[in-house]
């Protein structure tokens, strides 16, 4: 690496931003109801709310676009995607989806066959854990212990706590259990990788109690650019034969292509060599996405999707993406704001229980700093801590997250780096201000993903 991060691409169409003034920002909130979530775009100067969608394309992906064949059934287009994603799969069925979630409600479940079953993952996305619900089966986490020890450098953090993975299955009786989850990279703790040497490990636990293996793979691609970094005996391989290991040691990929896909919409599923479960979820993703070989998505989309995804296993891109995201997380930590070291994949992840630990886990911390980073600089941060995680679905308790995270998520090629020193500096501006933050409390919350709906005000 040099002493900073150099993009291997230029800028060849902009988007103008505006930063409002600081009295607006403070109306604006209140009008959002303290979640940020509710904020019109145009309000907001610097968006790292989320990865998903919101990068930039190629001109590659600009000039396929063109190639878009919108037939209802059978295009060209799905052809072309189709080809792509076996290749990089090895796996004999393909349907796109509309984004993950479409992925998941087609794909989820067709795989809960009785009632009280189980999914495990090494941590759910809120959208998997939704539609885990949704099916009638509840969704358990088993994420490593030092995926949450933030200073501790540990290369894989995102990985399977394999005792636990087995403790489980057998506690809850392998007859139970629906599904095990690879998340790689693991969104919600830290965008952290998991090593090919675990999930080797979650495969063999799973093949021997017949359990299918499922990929989330939002960011299967930057997972395969850490193991290429981190794990012995993949340095010299390349991302495309790192990702077809990973892809072996699975039955059922899906995809948010609107992360490692490189396009703002648009999902995939995929199924190694299940004839009968490609064959429900044919039926199934008819009235809930589209004809198999649409899935809700444009043809023009799925030829931006089938050149996303060649553009995103490229190193040199990746290397960069990994090392904008560490160049802000070593502002930050230089500075001794707290977050998740190392650094993720997608974005810096913040430890606002450390910035604020006057505020308790039920007013929201992280929430609380966001809001307090959107006054101070115009940025867009977004919550995944305790507001996130919900409320226990039979007890109704909120739930209390082992981290109080405030993510900065990087859109793919969109800022500069002199945007992220300017977010840097916003939040250290925040952080010597700490004890100014005050929690919050709901005025209205939705029983589920409340998160995205919420509204607050600030805690007297
Ligand atoms: O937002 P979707 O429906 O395209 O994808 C859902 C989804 C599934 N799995 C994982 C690991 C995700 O990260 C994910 C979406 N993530 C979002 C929206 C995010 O902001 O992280």
């Amino acid at each position: 690496m040099h002493k900073y991060p150099i993009p291997p691409y230029k800028i060849k169409m902009v988007e103008p931003i505006k930063m409002i003034s600081r009295e607006e920002r403070v109306k604006k909130l209140e009008e959002a109801g303290y979640n940020p979530f509710k904020l019109r775009s145009e309000d907001v100067f610097i968006d790292l709310l989320t990865d998903s969608g919101t990068g930039a394309m190629s001109h590659f992906q600009w000039s396929a676009l063109m190639m878009g064949d919108e037939a209802y059934a059978g295009s060209r287009s799905f052809y072309r995607l189709e080809k792509v994603v076996k290749n990089i799969t090895g796996y004999k069925y393909v349907m796109p989806a509309h984004q993950g979630r479409g992925a998941e409600q087609v794909v989820i479940p067709e795989l809960v066959t009785k009632e009280h079953m189980y999914f495990i993952s090494n941590i759910h996305f809120d959208t998997t854990r939704a539609h885990v619900e949704i099916a009638g089966a509840r969704a358990i986490d088993c994420v490593i212990k030092e995926c949450f020890d933030l200073d501790e450098y540990h290369p894989f953090k995102g990985n399977f706590d394999l005792e636990k993975l087995e403790e489980i299955i057998l506690e809850k009786g392998k007859e139970n259990i629906a599904g095990i989850i690879m998340t790689i990279t693991n969104n919600s703790a830290g965008g952290q990788p998991v090593s090919i040497e675990n999930m080797t490990s979650v495969n063999k636990i799973a093949k021997k109690y017949d359990i299918p293996v499922i990929i989330d793979g939002a960011r299967y691609a930057e997972n395969a650019y850490f193991v290429k970094q981190r794990e012995k005996g993949y340095e010299n391989k390349t991302i495309r034969e790192i990702a077809k290991v990973a892809f072996d040691l699975a039955d059922i990929f899906l995809m948010s292509a609107k992360k490692d896909g490189l396009v703002n919409i648009g999902g995939i599923i995929a199924i190694k060599d299940n004839e009968e479960l490609f064959q429900k979820c044919q039926t199934n993703i008819v009235p809930k996405e589209g004809f198999p070989t649409y899935g809700g998505l444009a043809g023009r989309d799925m030829d931006a999707l089938a050149v996303g995804l060649e553009e995103a296993l490229d190193e040199q891109y990746l290397a960069y993406r990994i090392d904008e995201v560490k160049y802000l997380g070593d502002l930050l930590k230089e500075a001794g704001v707290p977050i998740q070291y190392p650094t993720g994949g997608h974005a810096v992840f913040v430890d606002c229980g450390a910035i604020a630990p006057h505020i308790p886990y039920d007013q929201f911390p992280a929430q609380a700093v966001s809001n307090a980073l959107y006054i101070e600089g115009g940025i867009r941060p977004v919550e995944i801590g305790s507001l996130l995680l919900g409320r226990d679905p039979d007890t109704h308790e909120n739930l209390k997250a082992d981290k109080e995270f405030m993510r900065l998520t990087i859109p793919r090629r969109t800022y500069t780096l002199e945007h992220l020193r300017y977010v840097a500096e916003s939040l250290i501006k925040v952080y010597n201000n700490r004890e100014s933050i005050k929690g919050l409390e709901f005025t209205y919350e939705s029983p589920l993903l409340r998160h995205f709906t919420a509204k607050f005000k600030p805690v007297e």
